[in-house]
């Protein structure tokens, strides 16, 4: 019997599987609740919530723009809307190990000033995982009853906390083409993990399903899966004289903080009436 058989035997039954919870809050001074999704282990999240603000951190959806042709409007207006909370049954059943919530953005009447006439449904699932997985599911369709097809772009626009800036490294965009919006060209990833040292803001195109932030000091890595409807990788940091400009950037959290984003921002995304487009990441975390 070997030793690994040995010890299984004396360890008695497994121990039982801690799911993943939902719980809701208490309605805040706008009369929102906010749904908090938490795992045995941890893993949990804050951020400040002062509409019409968005929130710094945590992962804002950007919809249904990315940067506008002035790059004067940057994001879009779902991040700072309030999404109702819902049962999306045309979303497939998660296992029942997995805690979700279902969130609709639609579109009434005269809203969205800036993207006038469309009638649409976003829809985004997230699901927490027993390993602390965190998978998110965005559908967005077309509801245009005057037969117009609508375009747009789409980010999650993920803030990671890391140890140490100059001690996270990219991996998985060697041989890449990114565009640069510091000084608006595109070049060619040589490098086969990127580093940090100066303020950087990119997107990668055409990237692969799987990119990851290692993070040297943590020994941890956080992998981002996302499916082809994600081609770019936005990466930002803005260190610290731009991070000194944006009033709710703490002067030294650079430091402890990338941008990595699964994106479909380089051209826009066309729907007819009635398609729909759909496009997931997950996020899984590793110590090693
Ligand atoms: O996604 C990268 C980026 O567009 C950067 O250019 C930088 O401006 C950053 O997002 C912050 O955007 P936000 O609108 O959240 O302040």
């Amino acid at each position: 019997m070997s030793a690994e058989t040995a010890s299984s035997s004396t360890a008695g039954p497994p121990a039982p599987v801690q799911r993943p919870t939902r719980r809701f809050t208490g309605r805040n001074n706008r009369g929102g609740r906010s749904v908090i999704l938490s795992q045995p282990g941890g893993y949990s999240t804050e951020a400040v919530y002062r509409p019409p603000q968005p929130i710094r951190g945590g992962i804002p959806i950007c919809f249904p723009k990315f940067f506008d042709e002035e790059f004067l409007e940057k994001h879009g207006f779902a991040r700072t809307e309030v999404w109702i909370l819902t049962h999306d049954t045309a979303f497939p059943p998660p296992t029942p190990d997995h805690a979700y919530v279902d969130f609709l953005l639609d579109h009434k009447p005269d809203d969205f000033q800036d993207w006038p006439n469309h009638k649409f449904e976003l829809r985004l699932r997230v699901i927490l995982g027993p390993t602390g997985d965190l998978t998110m599911t965005t559908r967005v369709k077309n509801v245009n009853t005057n037969g117009e097809p609508f375009a747009f772009k789409f980010a999650y626009h993920s803030y990671f906390s890391v140890s140490n800036i100059l001690a996270t490294r990219i991996e998985g965009l060697q041989g890449l083409d990114y565009r640069d919006y510091l000084n608006h060209n595109q070049f060619t990833e040589e490098a086969d993990v990127l580093t940090f040292e100066e303020e950087l803001d990119r997107a990668y195109l055409n990237t692969p399903d799987e990119i990851r932030i290692r993070d040297l000091e943590l020994r941890r890595v956080i992998t981002i899966h996302k499916d082809d409807s994600l081609p770019e990788i936005v990466v930002w940091n803005p260190w610290e004289d731009d991070a000194g400009l944006i009033s709710d950037f703490g002067y030294e959290e650079y430091k402890e903080m990338i941008c990595v984003e699964a994106a479909a921002m380089d051209s826009e995304i066309t729907l007819n009436p009635n398609e729909e487009w759909t496009a997931t990441q997950r996020l899984s975390a590793k110590e090693y």
